[in-house]
């Protein structure tokens, strides 16, 4: 039913008696669907893919190890919380949160589904309700294209409808903790979409919630993820840097973090996952487009991406030296872009795999939580997978990898000599030698590698 301009939006906010919508069921709309209607709202969690919709109908959820969702599920699905393919069931929202991705393209960013979440919104929610995007946004698209988008169906903002920008900033892996903890910010161009925005986020977020204006909330959310990539570019070179200089880098770091000011993140094999592979870059095109080239952002993705290049050809390298020139078996352990979350999208694991594959080696894929393998040869048994390796690459920080026996999968190994590669520092160096493997890690001399040899093979024949 629809309801009439003259009904407060607020009142209804107050009372949790708002209809409210998200289109998009992943990372973001699902648990945030899941807590806006734990907070007593009904919700229809609209998303395109019908098989989502069909799992989550089941009970079933592809974030079951994100801590909590599926109990919120199996508690509010068909009482609070209404999982929907059909568009139908979202007319006369009276808010409706738009949550699907934003890639990137070829040369900039893609904010088509974006605007496809808007037109429906548009559509669907009643005359005076509230439209708030959650989707990353590149600088200036809030005021170029959806405030233009809104009013060219004759809607005055802050009148016939009330818009707002509230980007999601939590972590894979624990969103609904962060989703519940954070600070939030809300970008609105008019006082009252941002009060009312904050007044429904108020319902579940027990953080503090600023509300600025939209391009600031923009850059806000992509400058985050490009301080954390730039700081791990910065962990990543000083990795490389102690490479050459043949030096540890888990001693430099850790005699590093000791001065009051300094936070070196841990180096490692790459930076994956969907956000920090992407929005440095919609910050660099931003500001490219506008005059000036952040040089420090361009680098950072520079030096990340590279990571996994690097150590393919290093293992390749190391392998065929210790082969007589030939290549060998290399079991991968984790694909996933990181610990403990089955997420692969944008994982380092994915260029370290083809590199391997293209100089010709055999790779054996395992990992605890997704059977992908980027074109090795996936194997659900860790034993099975390493038993004829001449490498094993820990890629992954999986706390099923951190606390593994490395004396029982050396003994499991059928070859005289086996490299450990540590994409991830995980283990100890001398731990690792003394079950018996050729320690190789990211941040350590490749130098006296023979020497490292020679030690490890007596030790293995004793
Ligand atoms: N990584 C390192 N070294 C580190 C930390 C991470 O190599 O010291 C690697 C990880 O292995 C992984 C990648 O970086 O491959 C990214 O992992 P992450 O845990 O740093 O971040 P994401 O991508 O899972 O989530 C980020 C978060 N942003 C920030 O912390 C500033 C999260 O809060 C955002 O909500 C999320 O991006 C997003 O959706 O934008």
């Amino acid at each position: 039913m629809k309801r009439v301009l003259v009904e407060d939006l607020e009142t209804v906010i107050k009372s949790k008696e708002a209809k409210v919508s998200v289109i998009g069921q992943g990372y973001i709309g699902l648990p945030t669907s899941l807590l806006i209607a734990k907070a007593g709202f009904s919700v229809y969690g609209y998303d395109i893919n019908r098989d989502l919709i069909k799992e989550l109908l089941l009970g079933k959820t592809r974030l079951a190890k994100e801590k909590g969702i599926k109990n919120l599920i199996s508690e509010l699905k068909g009482k609070k919380y209404m999982p929907t393919s059909r568009l139908e069931d979202l007319i006369g929202s009276d808010v409706i949160i738009i949550a699907v991705p934003t890639p990137k393209g070829r040369n900039g960013p893609n904010i088509s589904m974006v605007l496809e979440a808007l037109e429906n919104a548009l559509e669907l929610v009643r005359t005076g309700g509230l439209i708030v995007v959650e989707s990353t946004l590149p600088p200036r698209t809030f005021y170029d294209i959806i405030i233009p988008e809104v009013e060219g169906h004759g809607l005055k903002i802050g009148r016939d409808i009330f818009l707002a920008y509230c980007p999601e900033r939590a972590l894979p892996g624990n969103l609904l903790h962060e989703l519940v903890n954070n600070f939030r910010i809300i970008g609105a161009i008019d006082e009252r979409s941002g009060q009312l925005a904050k007044l429904l986020y108020s319902s579940f977020v027990k953080a503090d919630i600023e509300i600025t204006d939209p391009l600031t909330a923009e850059v806000v959310k992509l400058v985050e993820n490009s301080y954390r990539d730039v700081n791990i570019a910065f962990a990543n070179e000083v990795a490389r840097i102690c490479e050459v200089l043949g030096l540890d880098v888990r001693d430099v770091r850790r005699l590093s973090n000791r001065h009051p000011r300094v936070h070196m993140l841990v180096p490692g094999i790459g930076v994956g996952g969907s956000c920090l592979t992407k929005d440095p870059l919609f910050l660099f095109w931003a500001s490219k487009e506008n005059g000036y080239l952040p040089e420090l952002i361009r680098n950072a993705r520079g030096i990340n991406s590279e990571m996994p290049h690097h150590y393919a050809m290093i293992l390749d390298d190391i392998i065929r030296r210790m082969n007589g020139g030939s290549t060998g078996t290399i079991a991968v352990l984790g694909v996933t872009y990181k610990g403990d979350v089955p997420d692969i999208r944008e994982s380092p694991a994915e260029p370290f795999v083809k590199d391997l594959i293209n100089r010709g080696h055999v790779v054996k894929i395992y990992d605890p939580l997704v059977k992908f393998s980027f074109g090795g040869k996936y194997v659900s048994d860790i034993m099975e997978a390493i038993k004829d390796a001449d490498a094993l690459a820990f890629v992954t920080d999986h706390s099923e990898f951190k606390f593994i026996d490395l004396a029982k999968l050396r003994r499991n190994i059928n070859k005289r000599q086996v490299i450990l590669f540590d994409g991830r520092l995980l283990f100890d160096p001398s731990e690792a030698e003394e079950a018996g493997f050729i320690y190789v890690s990211v941040g350590r001399s490749f130098g006296r590698l023979e020497e490292r040899m020679i030690k490890i093979n007596h030790l293995y024949e004793i």
